[in-house]
């Protein structure tokens, strides 16, 4: 049966994925989504922050996938590739819409979304939040990796109607996901993927590791060949660019 969404707005939170983990944590229907026009603590992987400037998008999505957990690391491909279909259609060039390692969406190299998977089981079975943000209008100027917004790539859209076409994608790609699992998700983000087949470092704790970027396999690690001709899969940490 298809996915259906209800959009449970807040005028602030202090993270969506806060409130949709608590509505999981509830018992929460799969396809709750949590949207909040504020947010006063957005948080990214590793307990970072995420910079919530006002105007742009804030949403978590309630899921219940009933896939073996090694798939559900995955969903974060699932998501990205979603907004990179949904923002695709509007853009007059398509080049510069790239997808990096693990959850990044990139506009002309730069950060446009940031996408944050948490999970956790409860008596009533595995729970799986996906927040998403994306710059619509703004976006903040110092940043790690250079980050960009929809206005700044001269698309105007409303954080409403950017939802709904993006709910409607990610509904899409997720049930191809529950019912094909990775494959066919892991083919289109690796054809949008930035730098595959070229140089890139990857930050993995204190370690840099440079080296080609040969691959994201079938569980959504990453391969890189090393200068020595060693290949080493990564399945946590940074990517950083032409480095
Ligand atoms: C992410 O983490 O990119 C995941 C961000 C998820 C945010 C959404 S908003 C709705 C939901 N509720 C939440 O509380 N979170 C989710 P990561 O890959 O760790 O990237 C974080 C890094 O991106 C930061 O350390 C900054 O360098 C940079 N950054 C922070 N805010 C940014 C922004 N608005 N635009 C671009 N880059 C940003």
């Amino acid at each position: 049966m298809a996915l259906t969404f209800d959009i449970i707005d807040h005028p602030t939170l202090a993270s969506t994925n806060d409130e949709a983990r608590r509505l999981a944590e509830e018992g929460g229907r799969e396809g709750l989504v949590v949207r909040a026009a504020r947010q006063t603590a957005g948080r990214g992987r590793q307990g970072r922050p995420w910079i919530s400037e006002d105007g742009n998008l804030f949403l978590s999505i309630l899921l219940r996938p009933e896939v073996p957990m090694a798939q559900v690391a995955t969903l974060p491909f699932v998501a990205a590739t979603a907004l990179a279909d949904t923002l695709a259609p509007r853009m007059a060039d398509t080049a510069g819409l790239t997808l990096k390692w693990p959850n990044d969406v990139l506009v002309g190299g730069r950060k446009i979304s940031g996408i944050l998977l948490e999970s956790g089981g409860s008596r009533l079975g595995l729970w799986v939040v996906v927040g998403i943000g994306v710059n619509i209008v703004s976006h903040p100027p110092e940043t790690l990796h250079p980050a960009t917004s929809l206005k700044a790539a001269g698309i105007e859209w409303s954080r409403e109607a950017l939802t709904d076409s993006y709910l409607r994608v990610f509904g899409n790609l997720y049930q191809t996901w529950l019912g094909h699992g990775f494959s066919p998700i892991r083919r289109a983000w690796l054809r949008r993927a930035a730098h595959l087949g070229k140089h890139i470092t990857v930050a993995r704790g204190e370690e840099r590791l440079t080296g080609l970027f040969e691959d994201v396999d079938e569980t959504g690690a990453l391969h890189l060949r090393l200068g020595d001709g060693s290949e080493t899969i990564i399945t946590a940490g940074d990517v950083f660019l032409g480095e």
